[in-house]
């Protein structure tokens, strides 16, 4: 039903790589000069699915339960089976500055559920979506609310 509709925003503005203070002002000033190094500000497209579900054998699990993305890729969460679900980082499992970065990515899901966690999902079908444009490089550790004591978590690397 309302897939996608708060569905976290797209992060269009670049925070500076792995640096956790903010030196950005107006990308709209371009500067011809060739950069190497600038962070993506915006999405590559790129879109990884992640199941949210109670296995048969009575688990509650990401699927897959490890996955590696490029910086501006999008990772698509399915409520797949067995909701409530929900995607919520570590604060300390995280990597320098991503806490920033997620808290602004979280920051349009009106129903979130805490600074890094998002909105309870009960919907099968249902998804929810986090695009990692200018996200600091590393492992981030994540869980399902609900479900985090029956061992619902998982990590997500992001690579340059
Ligand atoms: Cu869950």
């Amino acid at each position: 039903m309302r897939k996608l509709m708060a569905a976290v925003a797209v992060f269009g503005v670049a925070c500076g790589g792995g640096e956790s203070g903010g030196a950005e002002s107006t990308p709209a000033e371009t500067t011809p000069a060739a950069t190497t190094e600038a962070p993506a500000a915006t999405g590559t497209g790129t879109v990884h699915e992640v199941a949210m579900k109670l296995t048969d054998a009575g688990a509650y699990v990401f699927e897959p339960v490890t996955l590696t993305i490029k910086v501006g890729d999008t990772v698509r969460w399915l409520n797949e089976s067995g909701p409530p679900h929900n995607v919520a980082f570590y604060a300390d499992q995280v990597p320098a500055g991503a806490g920033d970065f997620l808290t602004q990515a979280f920051a349009s899901d009106a129903m979130k559920i805490g600074p890094m966690a998002g909105r309870l999902m009960t919907q099968i079908g249902d998804t929810y979506e986090v695009t990692f444009a200018g996200a600091p490089t590393g492992d981030y550790g994540y869980f399902c609310t609900p479900h985090e004591a029956l061992g619902m978590k998982a990590t997500l690397t992001i690579e340059e």
